[in-house]
């Protein structure tokens, strides 16, 4: 017994030793390889909230569905609308491979127990914070997504090339009607700067809490999930976001910004953590309206659920 013990820390530790060359040398990890425990938990926990972030993100643009401006726009945002929800699937799929269920990872997010991403605990009050998603969210998510196309795991790396494409589609929708809106009445330009106001800040804060205070970086460094850091992402972020709002007469909400000509990038005013932590904490706008919708959905569906298993169940019998 003592000596099937040894072997198999000797195994572990070679494992352990291969695991580690294939982060240095930048290769991705499968999931039938063996991995940390630590590293596939970390893994369950940011690829769950993604995917959650995904399907929780169609509520706030559902609700603009039937009050689309015209047949075309309607049309664009239903399929963007679908794209999100097939990005969660897609999420929740390269999550199981880690060998957890999609029930379990719902029943986190029930639960309270997994997040979603803070963005969508804010109202949608008329047609231009449409327009502000696309713009600014999707702008902020294709950002932290095209660096995650380099992350160690590979089903998370495949999952994010696919995604990125349908993303910038939808950033380009959005900016479309920034656009049209800034290009129209002086009440629809108000429209539009009012959005730009709302979903500013909140959009600088997908990125998450600033390097020096997020606890999950160091491990998701070492391991090569995350390829690049919050700051850093929210900089590349804002330096790109501020030319495109110039171009189409957007003023950007904040008395402090200026541009480092020294540095080439825009420098910001104080960031509102104590909004951030009580959004992600439960009590932004619309936490429990999101969540709550979310659990009415789920059991509406289950009718469907039950059905698809039977239906699987018959045929493989056969
Ligand atoms: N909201 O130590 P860190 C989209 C939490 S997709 C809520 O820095 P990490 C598409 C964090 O989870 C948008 N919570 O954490 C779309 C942790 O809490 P925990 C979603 C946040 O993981 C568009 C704690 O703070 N994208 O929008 C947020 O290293 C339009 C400490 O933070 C992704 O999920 C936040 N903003 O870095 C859909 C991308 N920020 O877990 C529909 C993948 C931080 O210990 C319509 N995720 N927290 O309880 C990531 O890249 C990372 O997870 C970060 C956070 C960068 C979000």
């Amino acid at each position: 017994m003592e000596q099937t013990l040894h072997v198999e820390a000797k195994d572990i530790l070679k494992y352990a030793e291969n695991f580690d060359q294939k982060i240095e040398e930048d290769k991705k990890i499968e999931p039938n390889e063996w991995m940390p425990e630590a590293y596939r938990k970390h893994l369950i926990r940011q690829m769950s909230q993604h995917a959650h972030s995904e399907v929780i993100g169609m509520q706030p643009e559902g609700n603009w569905l039937t009050r689309a401006p015209s047949l075309r726009a309607k049309q664009i945002l239903l399929a963007k609308i679908q794209d999100e929800g097939g990005h969660g699937l897609y999420l929740y799929s390269a999550c199981e491979t880690l060998g957890i269920s999609r029930d379990e990872l719902i029943e986190q997010l029930h639960l309270g127990k997994a997040k979603y991403s803070s963005i969508f605990n804010y109202p949608t009050l008329n047609w231009a914070d449409i327009g502000a998603i696309g713009w600014l969210v999707d702008g902020a998510a294709i950002v932290n997504q095209v660096s995650l196309q380099r992350t160690s795991y590979g089903p998370y790396s495949r999952a994010m090339v696919r995604i990125c494409k349908e993303e910038s589609f939808h950033q380009r929708q959005g900016y479309e009607i920034m656009a049209t809106m800034m290009k129209g009445t002086k009440d629809q330009q108000e429209m539009a700067q009012d959005a730009m106001n709302r979903w500013w800040w909140p959009s600088l804060m997908m990125f998450g809490p600033h390097d020096s205070a997020s606890p999950h970086s160091g491990d998701a460094f070492k391991w090569k999930i995350k390829r690049q850091s919050n700051d850093e992402l929210r900089q590349k972020f804002i330096d790109k976001t501020i030319q495109q709002a110039e171009v189409i007469g957007l003023t950007v909400p904040d008395k402090d910004l200026k541009f480092n000509s020294e540095t080439g990038h825009y420098e910001i005013g104080p960031i509102n953590w104590d909004e951030f932590y009580s959004v992600i904490n439960g009590n932004g706008f619309c936490n429990k309206k999101r969540l709550d919708h979310h659990k009415n959905a789920h059991e509406e569906g289950r009718w469907v659920r039950a059905a698809a298993e039977a239906y699987k169940n018959k045929h493989s019998k056969n």
